[in-house]
Order: structure tokens, then sequence, then C-alpha cells
């Protein structure tokens, strides 16, 4: 069974449903109600210690961050090896960008999703809630 513990508006989350819809991977998502903290229930920090999701789940396999989901999902989905490719340069090239999104533009995206999507007020609650843990 292939899952993926999701919430809608979460930047990190988004970017593997992209990959794993044009790689037209099957999964279940499993909504998690992110806004009212189920991410922080024992239910959930027993699957990822840190707290956070995405969580992704393929068989006996367990991962919790999305560039390392991603880089599964292409090597083990990607028929032409086209979105992970195994040359020393392409890792490299291909790396960097996971790198650059997953410390440097997800946190401002998921803002600019929250704003777009739930009003300002919403998004301001979100995150004044989020810092009070
Ligand atoms: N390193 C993780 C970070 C994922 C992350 O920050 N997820 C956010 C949702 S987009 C989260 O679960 N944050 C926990 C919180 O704010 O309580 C990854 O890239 O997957």
């Amino acid at each position: 069974m292939t899952k993926l513990y999701d919430f809608e508006l979460s930047g990190s989350c988004y970017k593997v449903r992209l990959l794993a819809n044009i790689l037209g991977l099957k999964y279940e998502a499993v909504p998690v109600d992110f806004v009212n903290k189920e991410h922080k229930t024992a239910k959930y920090t027993d699957l990822n210690p840190f707290g956070e999701i995405p969580i992704f789940e393929d068989g006996d396999l367990r991962l919790r961050d999305a560039q390392a989901i991603m880089v599964y999902i292409a090597r083990k989905y990607d028929k032409d090896n086209q979105w992970y490719p195994d040359t020393p340069e392409a890792m490299g090239r291909v790396n960097q960008w996971l790198s650059t999104g997953g410390l440097r533009f997800t946190h401002k995206y998921e803002v600019t999703r929250f704003v777009g999507r739930c009003g300002t007020s919403r998004c301001i609650r979100a995150g004044q809630e989020s810092r009070a843990t």
C-alpha cells in the first residue's frame, strides 16, 4: 500500500503530489488535520518524530522528508529516469534545487498559499498557533 499523509495547503506535500501525479503513481492520500495539529499527536509523531508532514509509505518503507520522498519516487517510478538521472552532474544539479526548495522556499510559499486559499486572518492564526508550540 502506498500512502501520503497529506495537507492540501502544504507546499511540502504539494511538491510530492505533483511529482507522483506526473509519474502516474497511484497512492492513498491520508488527509491530516494540520490546522488542529493532528500531526503533533502520537499517531503522527510515531510515524515522524519531527511532527511534520509529508509522510510517505510504500510497503515497508516510510519516508518523512519531501525531498527524500521525491528522490525515491523518481528513482522507483520514473521508467525513463528523467527526473533523477544518475550522472554525477545531474545528481548534483537536482540535489542543489531539492535543497534550495526544501530550505529556502517552502515556508514563504506556504504563507502565500494560506493567504490565497484561506484568507489573511486564518493564515495569521495558523502561523501564531504553530509558533506557540
Ligand atoms: N524537512 C521537511 C519539512 C516539512 C515541513 O516543514 N512540513 C510542514 C508542513 S508544510 C510541517 O509539517 N510543519 C509542522 C508545523 O508547522 O507544525 C520536508 O521538507 O518535508
